[in-house]
């Protein structure tokens, strides 16, 4: 072939492979992960829930796939974001609990969840509760700060940079305070107690609901915090605003990106404490502030339907509606949500609640709605966030970078309900572990004493001094201990959940 051939081909070649990636590239769907905090398996009209309603929610259920055996990778918030983040779980990274001033526990040098995306050409971004870490050390909130979302692969960010009970109470977008005063800086202190905003245990006066100890720093808002704050005034978050102010961020990054496939991360603030729903949705619910957020997260969800409705988007969008761990009632705020909660079961029938191994711990409410490729229905299929990252690689077909999402599965078929195959092996982090295979369900013995701030919030880790099994075929809520009787089913389980542990 002469050279002439050669350019002529190679041009065809060339403009054929730009087509076809801009031809995949609009047909990809639109891709919204809904994250909501502390959300149980009971909380939602279609698990259940009595004491509030969730009509959007349950609108998504009825014309999508509801799941009912679908995990966060852990029981607490940090390591179950970090996990749908980077396909990897959080134990080789001792990712836990993150106070508001800790730097980000994401390696920036390896592909994420995100960043696989951006290489599919999604435009991505995340609107609401980070809690990964900002910056590498001490943060200057004065600048911007060097480490966060788009250093992830977020293209946007506005966030709650770490949680709601937790200093600096000011939102960031794209990484810098919104609406901060150069001369008023802020500074925060966790540790030691700085001045600046009075301090929740000295003015009791002060504040809109009484807190345990441990919330007990900086009041602002009405509401003592962990953590100390000084500065900062004009760029304070109030509290009662988070379901328009996040709502409308979300908004408008789907009214900019109608174009070309996008990713939001909508990660709202309820229904975490402090509860203090808006005006609009107080006494929406027979159970007092927790069930009026989770009336409010509800309507939440609505707004972005109705968005993505109002720019015909519904149809090509893949929602995940799901919650990053189990429910809880009382976690340092005294709202009443133990007293007023009536029949209502925030855990379902599962044993457990956030922080704890037990199925509650994990097993999350998890909707998948995409009309244009899932069929309405339910599946049992054990399924983990984790898995969401090779799963949806799968789906915008990129290769994942050696190195990158460890852990992660495709369970693409499953997540859209066209398999009821479910992972083998199912590894569900807590303050001890536990491994889920089939319809067994293993807990590893941990002696450690339960601490203290978990024992004030009447919760059940789960630690035992012995080896826990449970048939969850004929018990879902684990209350009957059956390793005596089944010695090789355990020693197949602490076997693969040894195994999964000693890979660190
Ligand atoms: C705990 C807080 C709890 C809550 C949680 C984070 C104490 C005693 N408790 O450390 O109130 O903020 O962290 O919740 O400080 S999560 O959903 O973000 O994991
Ligand atoms: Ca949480």
């Amino acid at each position: 072939m002469n050279f002439k051939y050669l350019m002529y081909y190679s041009i065809i070649f060339f403009l054929m492979g730009v087509n076809s990636t801009v031809f995949s590239q609009k047909n990809n769907p639109n891709i919204v992960i809904i994250y909501v905090d502390d959300l149980g398996f009971g909380d939602i009209g279609v698990n259940g829930a009595i004491g509030v309603k969730t009509p959007n929610i349950d609108t998504l259920a009825k014309n999508g796939l509801n799941l009912t055996d679908a995990h966060c990778s852990a029981a607490t918030c940090t390591p179950s974001r970090y996990s749908l983040l980077t396909g990897s779980y959080a134990f080789r990274s001792n990712a836990a609990i993150l106070e508001g001033d800790a730097p980000l526990i994401i390696d920036t040098k390896k592909e994420t969840l995100p960043k696989m995306l951006q290489k599919a050409g999604y435009t991505t971004g995340v609107v609401g509760k980070w809690h990964l870490g900002l910056g590498k050390g001490k943060i200057d909130w004065n600048k911007r700060i060097p480490l966060g979302p788009k250093e992830v692969g977020f293209d946007y960010s506005f966030l709650i940079p770490a949680t709601g009970d937790r200093v600096p109470c000011v939102f960031l977008e794209n990484q810098e305070v919104v609406g901060l005063d150069i001369n008023d800086p802020i500074t925060v202190s966790y540790g030691s107690r700085i001045e600046g905003y009075p301090w929740g245990f000295k003015h009791p006066e002060l504040l809109k609901q009484h807190t345990d100890p441990y919330h007990q720093g900086a009041v602002i808002n009405g509401i003592s915090r962990i953590g100390y704050m000084k500065g900062g005034k004009d760029a304070l978050w109030v509290d009662e605003d988070f379901p328009f102010v996040l709502t409308d961020k979300a908004n408008d990054f789907i009214n900019k990106n109608t174009e070309k496939p996008f990713f939001l991360y909508f990660s709202l603030h309820d229904i975490h404490q402090p509860r203090i729903a808006n005006i609009k949705f107080v006494e929406s619910s027979s159970m007092g502030p927790r069930g009026d957020v989770i009336a409010q997260m509800d309507w939440c969800v609505g707004q972005i339907t109705k968005t993505l409705k109002k720019h015909n988007l519904l149809e090509n969008t893949l929602i995940i509606f799901t919650s990053d761990n189990g429910p809880i009632l009382d976690d340092g705020y005294v709202d009443y949500a133990r007293e007023l909660v009536g029949d209502h079961k925030p855990g379902g029938i599962f044993r457990g609640s956030k922080y704890s191994v037990y199925e509650a711990g994990t097993r999350m409410p998890t909707i998948v709605h995409w009309p244009k490729e899932v069929k309405p229905g339910t599946s049992s299929a054990l399924l983990s966030q984790v898995d969401l990252y090779k799963s949806l690689a799968c789906l915008v077909k990129q290769d994942i970078e050696k190195d990158a999402a460890p852990d992660s599965q495709d369970f693409l078929k499953s997540w859209l309900g066209k398999s009821n195959k479910g992972r083998k092996f199912l590894l569900e982090e807590a303050y001890t572990y536990g491994l889920r295979m089939g319809k067994w369900k293993y807990i590893k013995p941990k002696k450690k004493p339960v601490p203290n701030w978990i024992v004030q919030k009447f919760v059940d880790p789960g630690f035992r001094e012995e080896v826990q099994l449970f048939n969850l075929d004929e018990d879902p809520s684990e209350k009957n201990n059956v390793y005596k009787n089944h010695p090789k089913i355990v020693e197949v389980m602490e076997q693969k959940i040894n195994a999964i542990l000693d890979q660190k």
